[in-house]
């Protein structure tokens, strides 16, 4: 892997009002297209927010006992396909899911909700969406986009901070994206909106409201085994959960799981930075009910 000629990295552009890079687009027709199936779970974040330690919690819960190969052979992106990836070292997402022999499928997306395929509403699929603060937000993807060659180069923290204000981001703006899938929340009654802090207060309790959307009643001592098996420094250690069998990405820069923490931010924003985001942010965010702790 080491030798492995990289492509130079993508570029930014609008796509249907949100900024994008190919990799995520130049699957759209079988994206748009996509066949849920009523049974599938679909996990929804905007990116950073804690896709992955979701994505394994869900894994373990449905899996975790009847195929326990998995825990050692399959690695996270092979569990939970990234429907709209298309990066030509793996199948497009797509192609993953279809091929799932599993069930429920479980899926990950970093769309927009406008953007979802259809079928998963018309299926009335189960969605869990987790969201975390803007600013943890923000240091997490700086520090992944710095080490991710299949993303555009994150420049100076300064401009990234501004880029990512103007949601100049792939996925686009992180404020329509939280609040957008909020919204959604009100009608769509089978989504689940999670906050990656209160995860980080309490994760039992989390898994135990998870549970209860899932309609699942593990027992007392298989929802440690998950609890446990989802701690981040198990996670970090675990090279089926830690992403490090991924060539485009440059752990020497920054590993996948950097910190795991609320509060982050601190060490990254100035205190002019955290005033003009603060002013900023109650501006974007004046007509939403959603609330966010930047601290636990
Ligand atoms: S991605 O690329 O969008 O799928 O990334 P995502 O998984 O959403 O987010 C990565 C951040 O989540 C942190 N993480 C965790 N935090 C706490 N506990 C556990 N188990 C855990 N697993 C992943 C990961 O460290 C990234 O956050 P930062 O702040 O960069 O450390």
């Amino acid at each position: 892997m080491e030798n492995m000629e990289l492509p130079p990295r993508p570029k930014l552009f609008d796509f249907h009002g949100v900024s994008m890079i190919h990799h995520f687009t130049d699957n759209w027709e079988n994206i748009r297209n996509f066949q849920a199936r009523p049974d599938d779970i679909l996990i929804a974040t905007y990116p950073k927010a804690g896709t992955t330690w979701v994505s394994y919690i869900l894994d373990l819960l449905y899996f975790g006992q009847t195929a326990p190969e998995r825990q050692t052979s399959l690695p996270i992106y092979e569990r939970v396909p990234f429907l709209e990836s298309d990066f030509h070292i793996l199948p497009p997402g797509t192609e993953l899911a279809d091929k799932l022999s599993t069930s429920p499928r479980l899926i990950k997306t970093h769309l927009p909700v406008q953007l979802v395929p259809k079928s998963f509403w018309e299926h009335n699929c189960r969605i869990v969406y987790v969201a975390r603060n803007a600013k943890d937000n923000a240091v997490s993807y700086f520090h992944f986009d710095r080490m991710n060659q299949a993303h555009p180069e994150p420049g100076d923290w300064n401009n990234y901070l501004q880029r990512f204000m103007d949601g100049k981001m792939v996925f686009g703006s992180w404020y329509d994206h939280v609040t957008g899938w909020w919204e959604r929340k009100q009608t769509h009654s089978k989504l689940h909106y999670l906050f990656y802090e209160d995860m980080v207060e309490d994760t039992g309790r989390e898994l135990d409201r998870l549970c209860s959307f899932l309609g699942l009643s593990p027992s007392a001592e298989e929802k440690e085994r998950v609890r446990g098996g989802a701690q981040f420094d198990t996670m970090k250690k675990n090279s089926m959960a830690n992403y490090s069998t991924v060539p485009i990405m440059d752990f020497k820069i920054s590993p996948f799981m950097r910190k795991g923490k609320v509060g982050d931010w601190k060490n990254h924003f100035t205190v002019a930075q955290s005033e003009q985001f603060d002013e900023d942010y109650k501006k974007k965010m004046k007509n939403t009910t959603v609330q966010f702790r930047t601290v636990v």
